[in-house]
């Protein structure tokens, strides 16, 4: 990849709509266009950037026009790129905007791979990698809550909060890197125990964000809901009741599910995926006991549980069995097929398992769902007390980083609490302050911003 040449994509998704994008940045990028748009005023100067022109492209083989845009152009270096940007905004029929990215490429760019404008943006000091990587998240946020906390990342709250704990690290660094310089001002001896302080503040910063890592990712991807209990009491049909829709096969037949079916449901603003399990019990088929396996290893995965009970027949040592599976789990009990005449009493439950939460519902006529949602949504935010609007993490990437530093950090702290040389607390620290770099983007190794970008489409 050359970091000088100029590169363009389509920006937008493939397919016929309204309007399409093509993007270009570099210094080379309003010569480009020049060779095919044609308009009045559209001028690669200071004085006519940040602004939409609008003129007809024209098809430089024959001089025939093939269609109307509005080209905007902004000029390094207040663009995206930090370099010449210029964007075509013309109708979206896939021909056109390849043709135009053909006259592009023939007119002398390249086509871009995946990210690197975002790329090009970081590498160019226009936003950081923490920014940089809150693009892609506000691109693919499964939730209003998930694209709030990827849209803070974006603003750069992430990045203030890492920067002044980076700041604060510098701070004690020159102070031990002038007890290296000054061996006979002793400087350590007085102010070793104040620096430590000041260390460990910084390690509880470092705590306090790693531990907003699990609300994080769940506010981000969404929490994993189990429907779970012995077979043909209903857990696909309250899956269908769920979704408003019938997604999952329901018969009379005990063990119709035999495979995990997942979708997604969103409440108060957080996505659930709601899996549909196979019935737990007793079984000689091969494929049930197949299903079963799997229901125990979500089981074992699942933020929440619901164990459904069929009202309508007594409970039985089936019911008893899953229960057993779910001891520490502390479900949703979910009383099922209400509607029928009840078979057993509520206050039953308590041999079964201890109950916190318990819902009545019949999912073939849905009644009492949208109380199960409410339960579900309540269990959610009880179980995670931090607010979305918290600085919160959501990137495994982030928090590998804030253990290291704070790993390294702990290791300072202790040589300078035992008047350790100040040479090898200077290794700690300079640690500390290579693992927080890596957040932003300041001492990111290559192959790290690698793996970040590839993930981005092509064309941001
Ligand atoms: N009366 C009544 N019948 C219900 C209710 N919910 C489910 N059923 C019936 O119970 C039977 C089993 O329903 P499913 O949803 O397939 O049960 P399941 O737990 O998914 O069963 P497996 O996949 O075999 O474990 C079907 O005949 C449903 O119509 C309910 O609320 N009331
Ligand atoms: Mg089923």
């Amino acid at each position: 990849m050359f970091q000088n040449d100029t590169i363009t994509a389509i920006a937008t998704p493939v397919g016929n709509g309204g309007i399409g994008i093509i993007r270009l940045s570099g210094s080379e990028a309003c010569r480009i266009v020049a060779l095919f748009f044609k308009s009045k005023h559209f001028i690669p100067d200071a004085h006519h950037s940040h602004r939409l022109h609008f003129g007809i492209i024209i098809d430089p083989q024959d001089g025939s026009a093939l269609d109307e845009a509005l080209v905007s152009y902004m000029k390094a270096p207040r663009s995206y790129t930090g370099e010449d940007v210029v964007e075509i905004n013309c109708h979206s029929g896939i021909v056109l905007l390849d043709k135009i990215l053909r006259m592009s490429l023939d007119a002398g760019a390249r086509l871009a791979e995946a990210g690197e404008f975002t790329r090009r943006a970081f590498l160019n000091g226009r936003m950081d990698l923490t920014r940089a990587e809150a693009v892609i998240d506000v691109i693919e946020a499964k939730s209003e809550v998930g694209l709030k906390i990827a849209s803070r990342q974006l603003t750069g709250k992430l990045a203030q909060r890492i920067e002044q704990l980076y700041g604060n690290l510098l701070h004690i660094s020159a102070t031990v890197e002038a007890a290296i310089d000054f061996p006979e001002d002793d400087i350590l001896v007085d102010a070793s125990s104040a620096l430590a302080e000041q260390a460990k503040t910084i390690v509880e910063a470092a705590d306090a964000l790693i531990a907003t890592f699990h609300d994080g990712c769940l506010y981000a991807s969404g929490v994993q809901t189990v429907i779970t209990g012995k077979p043909n009491v209903g857990k696909s049909s309250l899956l269908n009741a769920l979704l408003g829709d019938d997604r999952a096969i329901v018969t009379s037949i005990p063990g119709t599910t035999r495979d995990i079916i997942q979708e997604t449901i969103t409440l108060d603003g957080l996505p659930v995926h709601l899996m549909d399990t196979a019935g737990i019990g007793d079984s000689d088929h091969e494929i049930e006991r197949a299903g079963m396996e799997r229901s125990r290893e979500k089981i074992k995965h699942a933020d929440i549980i619901l164990l459904v009970l069929d009202a309508s027949r007594p409970l039985d040592h089936a019911d008893y069995a899953v229960a057993a599976l779910l001891a520490d789990k502390n479900p949703i009990i979910v009383i099922n097929k209400t509607d029928m005449p009840s078979a057993w009493e509520r206050g039953d439950i308590s041999a079964l398992m201890p109950a916190d939460v318990t819902v009545a519902i019949s999912a073939l006529h849905h009644t009492g769902i949208s109380e199960l949602k409410q339960a579900i949504a309540r269990m959610i935010v009880s179980h995670h007390s931090i607010s979305p609007s918290d600085i919160l993490i959501a990137n495994a990437r982030h928090r590998n980083a804030l253990e290291k530093t704070r790993t390294a950090l702990d290791q300072a702290i202790t040589g300078l609490l035992s008047a350790r040389a100040p040479e090898l607390i200077s290794i700690d620290l300079h640690a500390a302050l290579e693992a927080l770099g890596e957040i932003t983007g300041t001492t990111t190794a290559d192959d790290i911003l690698e793996v970040i970008f590839s993930r981005f489409c092509i064309g941001k």
